[in-house]
């Protein structure tokens, strides 16, 4: 079988008693109640969701979060950071809790009600507040992350960008947040045990992932499917996960591509919209409770599941087998078995895969880390088939060129007349002369007379107009081309801003062109300095308007040092040596 597909049935919202799983509770109200409840929605205090909120709904209405019945109250919540268990003793590991800024929760009244929207205004669901309460967030970070240090996404998201108030209450739930990508690997808990139940599937161990799954992966997923007699269930994590992770796009192509390497009908893919905290050893625990909501009968807890890499100083948050300990600990709560597994490693010698304690002496043990496979798609270098299989390799690629492939943004800034324009021009040349690749100039003139019109030259204009250069760069970038810029961006925060845009897509290489003033001045191409001297023209860059020079440009130019076909040159040659061009 290739893949739990469209013949599910669709999602039932009574109680279900499966196989596995226990009791499911889906908070959808009946069709018909639903629509009241939508046509009443428009009237209340409205809350748009964010991502993870988004996510963590959606597992709270289809009853992946069982036995939750909507956002944890102030009593839940104390006991679930403080001992992993509802205020009731129900084990259960991670604040699920809906923040909110102060105004907000300020301006709901007694008994009130809230309309939970995606940010397309869309009503997904009625929250009841039965609690509003400021939580201690240093102390959650504390005992649910085991740190505050922010170099954990899920502190940085606690301490940084969660709101100050929660609110605790039951959800009526009016329709599932729409998906359009993926559907028919789309499952509630509901479909995949009817599904299981339907096809035969009694023995199910559920694979928890957030990265492509190569070589290692399947043959750890097979030995632990084998070991208990147990059908596969690979169910990726496709919420949010670890800033920094390939896409889920990427992700599920190469996990289509990997399912045709399983025997047959005893693979099946299905995603799960779980917004990831990375909370190493307490995720763990509510991975497992979330895969027994969704029918599977058994777990597999690998090295470092869930685990969000180093600290500050360079050592890892959790013990790699913490997660399998605490597990073990609470195997007979949790209704669903643990599989723990070691880390599986390739013996060239043997030209086959181990458990890493089953490795001998003499065995010639190859293992290629994230971070090396990373530099081997950016070097456009080859990846062995003992690691991933080809058609993986293929995918990996196509999503990540190698560098020479990549889209770059070349930003020249320096005083006007230092000659940026003149050698944005020249590289430019230089750029079509000798590839075919596409190029975006966004010089400052031609900027300010389409994207920027109206924008004057206060520092909050400048800053906008810095800002959309390096949006509309950023977007050349990401798909894959060049864009050159060429502004006099004076304030270092506009143009660290501009860089941060671009490099969440490709290089940004900074070219300060060091024309002296006097120079510049000394051109006066446009007039402008003469007119900045007299006083005609207010705020003038250089004149009565800092420029505040780059501290680490990538490159540096001096446009009264060389001509400009040399400073070209220059730019050429060093982008050929990074590889760029
Ligand atoms: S900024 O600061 O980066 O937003 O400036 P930019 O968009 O590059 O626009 C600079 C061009 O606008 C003309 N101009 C001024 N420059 C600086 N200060 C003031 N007050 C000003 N008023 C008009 C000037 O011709 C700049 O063009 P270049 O090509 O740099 O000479």
């Amino acid at each position: 079988m290739k893949a739990v597909a469209a013949e599910f049935a669709s999602a039932e919202h009574d109680v279900l008693i499966a196989p596995h799983g226990g009791v499911l509770r889906e908070l959808y109200l009946p069709a018909s109640e639903a629509d009241a409840l939508k046509r009443r929605s428009a009237s209340l205090p409205q809350w748009t969701l964010n991502q993870r909120q988004l996510c963590d709904l959606e597992l709270l209405l289809n009853g992946g979060f069982s036995p939750l019945q909507g956002f944890l109250g102030r009593a839940d919540y104390d006991r679930v950071v403080a001992d992993m268990r509802l205020a009731d003793g129900t084990l259960w590991p991670m604040p699920i809790t809906l923040d909110v800024d102060e105004a907000f929760a300020a301006s709901l009244g007694d008994g009130a009600q809230i309309s939970l929207n995606d940010v397309q205004g869309t009503p997904l669901a009625v929250l009841t507040v039965e609690d509003v309460y400021f939580p201690d967030r240093i102390a959650e970070a504390k005992a649910v992350f085991g740190t505050t240090d922010r170099t954990h996404p899920g502190v940085a998201e606690l301490l940084d960008r969660t709101g100050s108030v929660y609110l605790g209450g039951k959800l009526q739930g009016i329709q599932p947040p729409p998906h359009y990508d993926f559907t028919t690997l789309r499952h509630s808990p509901g479909q995949l045990r009817n599904w299981f139940r339907q096809h035969g599937w009694h023995r199910i161990v559920a694979f928890q992932t957030r990265n492509p799954m190569h070589r290692a992966h399947r043959e750890l997923t097979l030995r632990a499917a084998e070991q208990v007699g147990a059908k596969l269930l690979i169910q990726p994590s496709v919420g949010r996960t670890k800033p920094g992770d390939v896409d889920h796009y990427t992700r599920v192509r190469c996990y289509r591509a990997l399912l045709e390497h399983y025997p047959r009908d005893h693979a099946a893919l299905s995603l799960l919209p779980l917004a990831m905290r990375m909370g190493g050893p307490r995720e763990a625990l509510w991975h497992a409770i979330i895969r027994k909501n969704y029918g599977a009968s058994h777990f597999i807890v690998g090295r470092d599941h869930a685990g969000p890499g180093k600290d500050a100083e360079g050592r890892p948050f959790y013990d790699p087998y913490a997660a399998q300990h605490l597990l073990a600990t609470h195997e007979e709560e949790l209704g669903i078995r643990i599989v723990p597994f070691p880390a599986m490693v390739y013996a060239a010698n043997r030209d086959t895969y181990l458990p890493q304690n089953e490795v001998e002496a003499q065995d010639e043990v190859r293992d290629i880390s994230g971070t090396e496979l990373r530099r081997r798609l950016h070097q456009g270098e080859a990846i062995p088939e003992w690691f991933t299989f080809p058609e993986v390799v293929k995918i990996l690629r196509e999503r990540h060129p190698a560098q020479a492939q990549q889209g770059f943004v070349l930003f020249f800034t320096g005083l006007s007349g230092s000659g940026k324009s003149t050698l944005a021009q020249a590289v430019l040349a230089r750029l079509l002369e000798t590839g075919s690749r596409p190029v975006t100039v966004l010089d400052g003139d031609e900027v300010r007379r389409h994207l920027s019109k109206g924008l004057g030259f206060s520092r909050e204009d400048r800053n906008a107009n810095i800002t959309r250069i390096g949006y509309v760069a950023s977007e050349v970038v990401r798909h894959g081309g060049i864009a050159i810029c060429a502004p006099i961006a004076p304030y270092a925060e506009a143009r660290t801003e501009a860089r941060d845009l671009v490099q969440a897509h490709g290089r940004f290489v900074e070219i300060h062109v060091a024309t002296p003033l006097e120079v510049c001045e000394a051109r006066d191409r446009k007039g402008l300095y003469a007119a900045a001297r007299a006083g005609k023209i207010k705020g003038f860059t250089g004149i009565d308007d800092p420029y505040e020079t780059p501290v680490a440009p990538e490159l540096r130019i001096d446009t009264s040092e060389v001509s400009v076909a040399e400073a070209a040159d220059w730019v050429f040659d060093w982008l050929r040596q990074e590889e760029l061009a």
